[in-house]
């Protein structure tokens, strides 16, 4: 991130503004946060689900909020001389800093002795102590976590999330719609495939390559250029909004890893990709031979999240996650304008390993919704 400085924040803004005559649409890519959980993510539930809700990572819960103050009659203290009175609530059920739309820390995900940068992986354990304790979760890590008074916590003492946050992300945004290119579900056939078992009988179409993200590019006539921040749409998240569509939350579409793939990423300096399905890649991945360089054949075998580790680890390639990109998707698939603004901030949670984000994208059009933002996409019951 640290590549991006004032010529790509020109070049955002160039793509916005030299194709905008017509017009500029704003779209925010956080899904809401309803507090309704899928069932998948429960344990003993059966997966592939035909709920709707938050999509989370198993063992992840969603986050409820609710108010302490309101217009009922027993928070009417809060009315104040004059009539002005106040609605407040709070997060009451523990918001996963990785468990909504957000950017993982580069110290989230490692393999080894070390994290981001060299430091030691002892770093993911930083202790920090409170002079007031507060009532809360008293340890996340046990099986049956108990309400206590909390003193202390544990955080990344190095690589957390408040890089990202504090230094803000601004640069020229392109949407890579694999879904639309080489999708064959759902709606317009733009949803790409889930993969139930990918380790056994691995669906090719789930898998996104280089070569897809460079094919996608083709086919949408935008040039990818360094720098440039990337945004993978595989229509994941879409169905976990659509009552009639099946996810997985382990047979999601994603990146796969080759060697191929982190060198572009790494000769391109793309410091950022987003997508939107859980983890950006496929959870497990089968590497093989092929996908490895010369000198590396023997690191093929199975494993899960391999892309995080050298993304996060290896590149210091931010991750976007959880993203909503079907308005955006929609609105470039009907102009064929790909390239825009992004901007995003991760809320500034010091140690987090990750943080919730809302990015905003200020994207030219040609003409059609010239004047509109984007609709949002808006909680149950509204
Ligand atoms: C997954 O949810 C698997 O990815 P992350 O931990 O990066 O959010």
């Amino acid at each position: 991130m640290n590549l991006l400085d004032s010529e790509d924040a020109f070049e955002g803004m160039n793509a916005a503004m030299k194709r905008g005559k017509k017009g500029i649409r704003k779209f925010t890519l956080q899904l809401p946060t309803t507090g309704f959980g899928i069932d998948a993510l429960h344990a003993g539930a059966d997966s592939p689900t035909t709920d709707t809700g938050d999509p989370m990572f198993p063992g992840r819960f969603p986050a409820r909020r609710d108010n302490w103050a309101d217009a009922s009659d027993d928070t009417l203290a809060l009315t104040t001389p004059g009539g002005m009175a106040f609605a407040d609530d709070a997060v009451i059920a523990p918001l996963y800093l990785q468990g909504a739309t957000h950017v993982d820390a580069l110290g989230h995900g490692w393999y080894g002795d070390k994290i981001y940068n060299g430091f030691d992986i002892d770093t993911t354990h930083t202790p920090r102590e409170f002079d007031i304790d507060v009532d809360g979760i008293e340890d996340l890590k046990q099986d049956e976590p108990e309400l206590g008074q909390i003193s202390k916590t544990y955080g990344l003492g190095e690589a957390d999330i408040s890089y990202a946050a504090g230094t803000g992300i601004a640069g020229r945004g392109v949407l890579l719609d694999v879904g639309r290119y080489k999708g064959s579900d759902g709606p317009d056939d733009s949803w790409l495939p889930l993969d139930a078992n990918p380790l056994e009988e691995a669906e090719p179409d789930a898998a996104i390559t280089l070569d897809d993200l460079k094919a996608t590019a083709d086919a949408q006539g935008v040039r990818l250029r360094e720098h440039d921040i990337l945004l993978i749409r595989t229509g994941a998240i879409e169905r976990t909004q659509d009552p009639n569509a099946e996810w997985d939350p382990f047979g999601e579409p994603g990146l796969t890893y080759s060697d191929d793939l982190i060198e572009w990423v790494h000769e391109m300096d793309i410091p950022y990709i987003g997508a939107d399905n859980l983890a950006v890649e496929q959870i497990f991945q089968t590497v093989t031979e092929d996908d490895l360089g010369e000198g590396r054949k023997s690191l093929h075998g199975n494993y899960a999240l391999p892309l995080h580790g050298a993304f996060l680890r290896d590149l210091g390639v931010s991750l976007n996650e959880v993203l909503d990109l079907s308005e955006l998707a929609a609105q470039c698939a009907e102009d064929g304008i790909y390239e825009f603004l992004f901007t995003a901030a991760p809320l500034n949670f010091e140690m987090g390993t990750g943080g919730p984000v809302n990015p905003v994208v200020l994207k030219a059009t040609d003409g059609a919704g010239e004047e509109g933002g984007s609709e949002g996409r808006r909680g149950r019951g509204r």
